[in-house]
């Protein structure tokens, strides 16, 4: 389904070291639409939250001492497949299992350093855009482009 929604999120080593147009132009260059982006400095608490299910994990601290380090820039894309098509553009978990041309693939070294989240299923992807944008900052907008995407 076209209107299918991921939540994507460029970390603080992706805002440091310069990527985040890189990281907007390959989900834009590929077809997909922007429905939503802020730049943010998030609290330790909030981001205890949008990675609760690994709260168990050894690394979770340290996840969260990074992610709460500097700016991030949330975004919500939609689009046919946007979610499994978005994991794909990431890259694996680990850069070092990530092939060239994925994001992580090409920018990133270590697992603790991946340059960028992308929610995992349709249903975590819900629930984080609504935990990172209110409604309103949802934007309701065809691009004139659609039918040159979608037949
Ligand atoms: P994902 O970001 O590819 O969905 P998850 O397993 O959901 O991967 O893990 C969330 C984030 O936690 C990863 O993107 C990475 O930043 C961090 N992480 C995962 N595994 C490790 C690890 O073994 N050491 C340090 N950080 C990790
Ligand atoms: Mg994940």
């Amino acid at each position: 389904m076209a209107d299918e929604r991921t939540f994507i999120m460029v970390k603080p080593d992706g805002v440091h070291r310069g990527l985040v147009g890189e990281i907007i132009k390959r989900f834009e260059q590929k077809g997909f639409k922007l429905v939503a982006l802020k730049f943010v400095h998030a609290s330790e608490d909030h981001l205890k939250k949008h990675y609760e299910a690994l709260s168990s994990k050894p690394f979770f601290g340290g996840l969260v001492k990074y992610m709460s380090s500097g700016p991030l820039v949330p975004m919500v894309w939609e689009g046919k497949n946007v979610v499994k098509t978005g994991r794909i553009i990431l890259g694996e978990t680990n850069p070092f299992d990530s092939k060239p041309g994925t994001i992580r693939g090409d920018f990133g070294i270590e697992v603790g350093r991946n340059i960028c989240h992308g929610s995992d299923s349709v249903e975590s992807a819900k629930i984080e855009v609504a935990l990172w944008f209110h409604d309103a900052e949802l934007l309701n907008w065809t691009p004139v482009a659609t039918p040159w995407i979608y037949e």
